[in-house]
């Protein structure tokens, strides 16, 4: 097993790799900004090194810099964690070559995820429901035209290079078709430096569905059911929840199955997350993730996997620790985003916590960075807290979120939990009726 594993990352999810490695024995580097010195990941951690100044791109995301810094404290692997290098293939394979362990997928994998055209377009080979639409990119307006006439009209046009929600263009009639495109194409170049668009039908109203899957390196690949993430503002997740309220056991014994059986054709190794629209009864892959993602421990609540270990495990050469047949879903887990912003306007928030007292008790999880005294940062995500509770029942599950969240104690800024605190109230929300608009118009409609 590993002895030292780099940390190339901030915040929560710092610190959720870091008490992975401390049970698993191994000693942990942080990495980190000016802006970040006293970061708890970093007091925590055995040893650290600053990589620069505050700005992402001269200190997490900083490949010499980090590299340099693995290679001075004899690190064996790196973690990336999720957003920052945890996508970036050259980084994984940078590692590699300099002899360190990237925990997470091969580069040819994420690479390969990477191109949203190439993904889908292996995925369907495996056996995966995609978006109908065109097979691979589209050259020109006329071609978007032919394809759309074909799915029929509404359609979307989206970047190969994208992913989270931009560049993307819905296009309701031919005739706004030439000026769709030409935005879209623009708008790729600009955000991705890959101008590569194609086109698919457009769904109204569907939820967000992913499928947590694992695979290890000696051809073994298990799901770990779903997370609903369908409560979305501006493409950032704000709640999530495990099971979907909207499926059967049926609906999602089958997808977990069509999930993993793709991935291990594939021979993907390591956490991966398969995301779809699900609207009428059916499932549209649209995007794989290769990551450890924000939303993992409502997964590990329903299932009691450690994920962050399990990865680690994986990363050395180990097999899964469990199998389909061995893994169990109980019960029902929800996690609130809790971001420094005002609740209403979003406005980021940063500054100094003055009070700090987090919930407690049976079945309540906060990962977080935070204490009295720390001052958050400006300069990056404004994510400062994930409450993540459990019930044997969504309604026990809501019951518990709703005190959890009255306990909450975070002073000196604006906080999203007085948020959390209405969604949790909504009659729709409680129902489990929702779709990816649903809390766009839950905030307008608050606000107004
Ligand atoms: C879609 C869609 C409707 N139809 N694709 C947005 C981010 C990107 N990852 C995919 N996205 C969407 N793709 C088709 N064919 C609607 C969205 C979308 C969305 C998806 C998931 C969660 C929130 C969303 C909010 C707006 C649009």
């Amino acid at each position: 097993m590993f002895e030292k594993i780099l940390i190339a990352n901030r915040g929560e999810i710092a610190l959720r790799i870091h008490r992975a490695c401390r049970e698993m024995g191994i000693a942990t580097v942080a990495v980190h900004s000016t802006a970040d010195a006293d970061a708890m990941h970093v007091r925590l951690a055995d040893e650290s090194i600053c990589l620069g100044p505050p700005s992402a791109k001269d200190s997490y995301l900083n490949i010499p810099a980090i590299v340099s810094a693995a290679t001075i404290v004899g690190a064996n692997a790196v973690h990336p964690g999720y957003g920052f290098l945890s996508e970036d293939s050259s980084f994984a394979s940078i590692l590699e070559e300099h002899g360190f362990t990237f925990i997470g997928p091969k580069p040819e994998h994420i690479a390969l995820m990477g191109d949203k055209v190439a993904a889908k377009e292996v995925l369907e080979k495996f056996g995966v429901p995609v978006v109908p639409g065109s097979n691979g990119v589209v050259e020109n307006p006329e071609e978007a035209r032919a394809v759309s006439e074909k799915i029929g009209y509404p359609v979307l046009i989206k970047a190969a290079g994208g992913g989270g929600g931009r560049g993307m263009q819905v296009v309701r009639q031919p005739s706004d078709m030439e000026s769709a495109y030409t935005i879209a194409r623009a708008e790729a170049k600009a955000s991705f430096r890959n101008d590569t668009v194609y086109v698919e039908k457009f769904l109204e109203t569907p939820r967000h569905i992913e499928v947590q899957v694992f695979a290890d390196s000696h051809g073994s690949a298990v799901h770990l059911g779903e997370r609903d993430c369908s409560l979305q503002r501006r493409h950032q997740k704000v709640l999530e929840e495990a099971r979907s309220p909207a499926l059967t056991e049926t609906e999602r014994n089958k997808i977990g199955e069509i999930a993993s059986a793709a991935i291990k054709r594939l021979g993907y190794e390591n956490a991966g997350t398969i995301e779809f629209l699900y609207e009428d009864g059916n499932f549209y892959f649209i995007e794989m993730n290769t990551r450890l993602q924000v939303e993992h421990p409502v997964t590990e609540m329903i299932t009691g996997v450690d994920m962050v270990r399990e990865q680690i495990r994986v990363a050395d050469g180990l097999p899964l620790s469990f199998s389909q047949d061995t893994i169990s879903f109980n019960g029902h887990a929800i996690e609130c985003r809790i971001t420094a912003e005002d609740p209403e306007t979003f406005a980021p928030s940063p500054g100094k916590v003055t009070d700090y007292h987090p919930p407690g008790g049976l079945s309540v999880r906060v990962d977080s960075g935070l204490y009295s005294g720390y001052e958050v940062p400006a300069y990056y995500d404004s994510l400062v807290s994930k409450l993540i509770v459990h019930g044997q029942s969504r309604n026990e599950c809501l019951m518990r979120l709703r005190r959890s969240l009255e306990e909450y104690v975070i002073g000196g800024i604006k906080t999203t939990i007085p948020l959390h605190e209405k969604i949790i109230e909504n009659p729709a929300f409680l129902n489990g009726e929702y779709d990816i608009h649903w809390l766009e118009r839950f905030v307008s409609d608050n606000s107004t």
